[in-house]
C-alpha cells in the first residue's frame, strides 16, 4: 500500500518553543514566560524569551521550508501575543505576525495548520484559575473566534488542544511543566474535563466565524500498543493495552480514551467512570454534547510505544525491553510499529482521517567542520517509522504527517538540550543549516514516500 496522493507532508513547531520576542511589540506574559524565570526550574536555566528568534526571522525560516519541500506547516498561535490578557483587548501587532507568516507560507506553496493552543496559557488567565476556572472554554473560545474571523480567509485547517495529556498532567501534577503545580487529583479532572469543553467551544467558535468550510482537528498524545507477535492473541492484548488507563491515579492523565473517547464518541470510558470516581467532579450531560461538537479529523503526536502480549491469564501483559534497547538522545525508546498499530488502532475505535501532527526524534547533533549537519540517526529512524506509516496506510485513512520539528527549539524543562529538528539551530549566532535529514526528507515528500521502500525489503 502506498500513501494516498494527497497526503501532505510537513513539519510542525509551538510558538513559544521557537518564537522568542517574549516581552515585544505588546506581547502580554504567558505561564511559561513566568515559570522559566524560576530558578532551578529549567535545565541551565534556559527560557524561550529568545529561543529561535522566529518572531524576526520568520521569513528565512519559511524559505528554508520552501527549500527542504514542504507542503504544509503546523505552528501554534502564541495566545498572550495575540490577547496580551487572554480574553478582551487584541495585540493588533501580534495580529500582525500571524499575518505576515501566513501570507510568506502561501507564497511560497506551503500551506498553514495552526493549533490554537499549544501549552502556553496568558498569565492573567493563570491568575484568575486558569484550567480550573469554569470560564476557561469561553476563553478558548474567544481565542478560536478570534483565529477564525482574522486568520481563516486564508488557513483552512486548524486543530484545536495539543497533547492535553501534558500540559494537565506535567503542568498540574507533577509540576514539571508550567505552571509547577502538584494539585491534588480532583483539581486535575476538572482542569481536564474543562479543557475538553474548551475544546468544542473552540470548535463550535472556529465554525461559526469560519470564511470558509474549514477542517477541524484534535491533537492528543499517546505511547501506541503495539503486539510482541501478530498473532490474534498478541494483537488483542495490544488493542486493550491501547486503550487502558494507566494502575497510578496520579499518572492517570497518560492514556488515550479519557481523553478520546469524550470527544470521538460523546462519553468518558466506563472502566475510567468507576476507577477514578472518588476524584471526578460533577458532570452535566450537555458537557458531552459540547466536547463531542464534531470535527473533521483525529490528529495524534505519536514517538514511541510498547510492546504486549496476552498473558496466560487472558490480561495484556508488557513485554520488558531488553538491555540496550535502542533509544534516542533524550533516552526514548525507538519502536516503530508505533506507526503502525497505533493509527490501525487508533482509526479502528475513532473512524476518522487521521494525521501524524508530531513525531520525530531527539539527536546529539552538531555541526562539523565541513559546515554541515550529519544526522543519519534521525534518517534512519524516520525511514523505520515512515514505512510502517506506510503499512498503515492500508488500514488506515491517513491524511498527512508532520516531523517533529522543523527546526531544534526550546525543550521545555530541558531548554536547548535536546535538538529535534531538521533545521539545525546555532543558539548564539541563530544561524540556521538545514541537516542532512531535511535534505533526505525533500525525497520523501517528492517521491510521496515510494523512496522509503527502494533497495529494501518492505516490512512485515
Ligand atoms: O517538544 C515537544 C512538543 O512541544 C510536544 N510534543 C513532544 C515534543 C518533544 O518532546
Amino acid at each position: 500500500m502506498a500513501f494516498a496522493a494527497n497526503f501532505i507532508w510537513g513539519a510542525a513547531t509551538s510558538a513559544y518553543q521557537i518564537e522568542g520576542a517574549a516581552a515585544e511589540d505588546g506581547k502580554g506574559l504567558n505561564l511559561w514566560d513566568v515559570y522559566t524565570r524560576e530558578p532551578g526550574r529549567i535545565l541551565d536555566g534556559h527560557t524561550g524569551e529568545t529561543a529561535c528568534g522566529h518572531y524576526r526571522r520568520f521569513r528565512e525560516d519559511v524559505r528554508l521550508m520552501k527549500e527542504i519541500g514542504l507542503q504544509a506547516y503546523r505552528f501554534s498561535l502564541s495566545w498572550a501575543r495575540l490577547l496580551p490578557d487572554g480574553v478582551g483587548k487584541v495585540n493588533e501587532a501580534g495580529v500582525r505576525f500571524y499575518d505576515a507568516l501566513i501570507d510568506a507560507l502561501l507564497e511560497n506553496g506551503i500551506e498553514p495548520y495552526i493549533t490554537l493552543y499549544h501549552w502556553d496559557m496568558p498569565y492573567e488567565l493563570y491568575k484568575r484559575g486558569g484550567w480550573l476556572n469554569p470560564g476557561s472554554p469561553e476563553w478558548l473560545g474567544g481565542l478560536a473566534r478570534l483565529a477564525a474571523e482574522r486568520f481563516s480567509d486564508r488557513v483552512s485547517h486548524f486543530f484545536t488542544l495539543n497533547e492535553p495529556q501534558c500540559f494537565i498532567g506535567l503542568g498540574h501534577l507533577t509540576g514539571i511543566h508550567a505552571p509547577g503545580l502538584q494539585c491534588p487529583l480532583r483539581d486535575t479532572f476538572e482542569m481536564a474535563h474543562n479543557a475538553l469543553k474548551a475544546h468544542g467551544r473552540a470548535v463550535q467558535m472556529l465554525r461559526q466565524y469560519g470564511k470558509q468550510p474549514l477542517e477541524i482537528g484534535y491533537a492528543p498524545t499517546c505511547s501506541a500498543a503495539y503486539p510482541e507477535t501478530e498473532t490474534p492473541a498478541d494483537i488483542e492484548a495490544a488493542r486493550q493495552a491501547m486503550f487502558a488507563l494507566p494502575e497510578d491515579d496520579r499518572n492517570w492523565t497518560w492514556n488515550v480514551s479519557w481523553w478520546s473517547d469524550p470527544v470521538l464518541l460523546g462519553h468518558y470510558p466506563e472502566e475510567g467512570l468507576s476507577r477514578f470516581e472518588p476524584y471526578l467532579p460533577r458532570f452535566a450531560d450537555a458537557d458531552f454534547k459540547l466536547i463531542s461538537e464534531p470535527i473533521d479529523v483525529y490528529a495524534q503526536n505519536l514517538y514511541n510505544g510498547r510492546c504486549l502480549r496476552m498473558g496466560k491469564a487472558g490480561k495484556p501483559e508488557i513485554v520488558h525491553r531488553y538491555p540496550g534497547f535502542p533509544k534516542t538522545a533524550n533516552g526514548w525508546p525507538i519502536t516503530p510499529e508505533a506507526l503502525y498499530w497505533g493509527p490501525k488502532f487508533l482509526s479502528e475505535r475513532y473512524r476518522k482521517p487521521l494525521y501524524i501532527t508530531e513525531n520525530g526524534m531527539s539527536c546529539h547533533d552538531r555541526k562539523t567542520p565541513d559546515g554541515k549537519v550529519h544526522d543519519p540517526n534521525r534518517i534512519d529512524f524516520l525511514t523505520q517509522y515512515l514505512r510502517q506509516l506506510r503499512r498503515a496506510a492500508a488500514e488506515a485513512d491517513l491524511r498527512g504527517y508532520f516531523h517533529w520539528s522543523l527546526m531544534d527549539n526550546f525543550e521545555w524543562e530541558k531548554g536547548y538540550s535536546e535538538r529535534f529538528g531538521m533545521i539545525y539551530v546555532d543558539y548564539p549566532t541563530q544561524e540556521r543549516t538545514i541537516k542532512d535529514s531535511a535534505r533526505w526528507y525533500r525525497e520523501v515528500i517528492r517521491t510521496n514516500g515510494e523512496n522509503l521502500i527502494s533497495n529494501t525489503r518492505e516490512p512485515s
